[in-house]
């Protein structure tokens, strides 16, 4: 197979010493919480893909078949010459997209940018070795750090799908939004995938699925913590948990203490104590409603150009114009 260089913004020190601060201030708050994007080492990226494959977890299936339908559109529209995929994972659904700028003859570039470089490398070498002619170039490194130097010829359009978005908080999303048309020039283009507010059990068995893989991903996040930073966590002293916050409009993922514990993590100097039912927050993920998406976005300086969504109006594509 092809190798793609990847370009890194990070190294594997700076990298442990960006974990050791977040650890820090997550699990010495008040109410602990943990960052998600430390999910994403190897095996918590390869954990994820099986999530997109689970029977309950809609989004990926939904986002897919309004890119299947509406691909062309997006290539029409923009006659994008760089697609940016931010964190980009396998870029699976990405190749609708591919394919569709591909047909349409502008596209010259990809430009993958992910925290897992193991997904990323798979992911660049495959698309490198069946889209010949096109270049591919991927960046390890982390959205919400690392748009300033986006690379590739203009137009282009940004990809954020699968909902990624809604791992924001509401505030840090602005802003995030902010800087990614910061990044860009009047006429360039923002490709959103969000998912829907809908029933509160199909969301809760989406994010706690009847095989255990979402509750085995959750808890990665503790095995990364142990692997970087040298702590001992026990996975099995841990519940997974997933709750509709119905106020926030959010879905909250958590590991709950299942009795009184201490952790020792020496990488971040902290001793760590849990008292039994005490839970860590290790990911939020809003579920959005067309008119807030659209305000977002307006707030952000983006103009709504379409909205799509599936045949059951799970999920929303947003395609915008800087
Ligand atoms: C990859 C961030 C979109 O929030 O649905 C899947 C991650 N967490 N199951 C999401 C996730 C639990 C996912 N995103």
């Amino acid at each position: 197979m092809t190798e793609v260089d990847l370009d890194h913004h990070r190294s594997g020190d700076a990298v442990t010493a960006e974990l050791r601060a977040d650890v820090v201030a997550g699990l010495t708050a008040e109410r602990k919480w943990l960052p998600p994007k430390w999910f994403y080492d190897a095996e918590g990226s390869e954990l994820f893909e099986k999530i997109t494959q689970l029977p309950e977890y809609y989004p990926t299936r939904s986002e897919r078949e309004v890119l299947a339908a509406h691909a062309g559109d997006v290539a029409e529209l923009t006659g994008a010459h760089t697609l940016v995929e931010l964190g980009s994972g396998s870029s699976e659904k990405t190749r609708l997209l591919l394919d569709a700028l591909t047909a349409h003859g502008t596209l010259e570039a990809f430009v993958p940018l992910d925290v897992s470089e193991s997904a990323l490398a798979e992911a660049a070498e495959a698309i490198s070795a069946d889209y010949p002619g096109l270049t591919v170039r991927g960046v390890v490194g982390d959205f919400t750090q690392h748009l300033a130097l986006l690379p590739g010829g203009q137009p282009r359009v940004v990809a954020f799908l699968g909902g990624t978005i809604g791992n924001f908080l509401p505030a840090e999303r602005g802003a995030f939004l902010r800087s990614v048309r910061d990044v860009l020039d009047e006429g360039e283009w923002l490709l959103l995938g969000t998912d829907l507010v809908k029933d509160a059990g199909i969301l809760e068995r989406a994010y706690d699925d009847a095989a255990g893989v979402t509750a085995e991903f959750d808890k990665n996040v503790l095995r990364v913590i142990n692997a970087r930073l040298g702590a001992n966590f026990d996975t099995d002293e841990f519940d997974h948990v997933a709750h509709w916050d119905a106020e926030n409009e959010w879905i909250e993922m958590r590991l709950r203490a299942r009795r009184a514990l201490t952790v020792e993590i020496p990488g971040a100097g902290l001793t760590v104590r849990f008292a039994e039912g005490e839970h860590v927050r290790t990911e939020i993920s809003a579920k959005f409603r067309p008119s807030g998406v659209e305000a977002e976005l307006a707030a952000a300086g983006f103009e709504l150009a379409h909205w799509w969504t599936d045949s059951q109006q799970r999920f929303g594509v947003s395609l915008a114009r800087s």
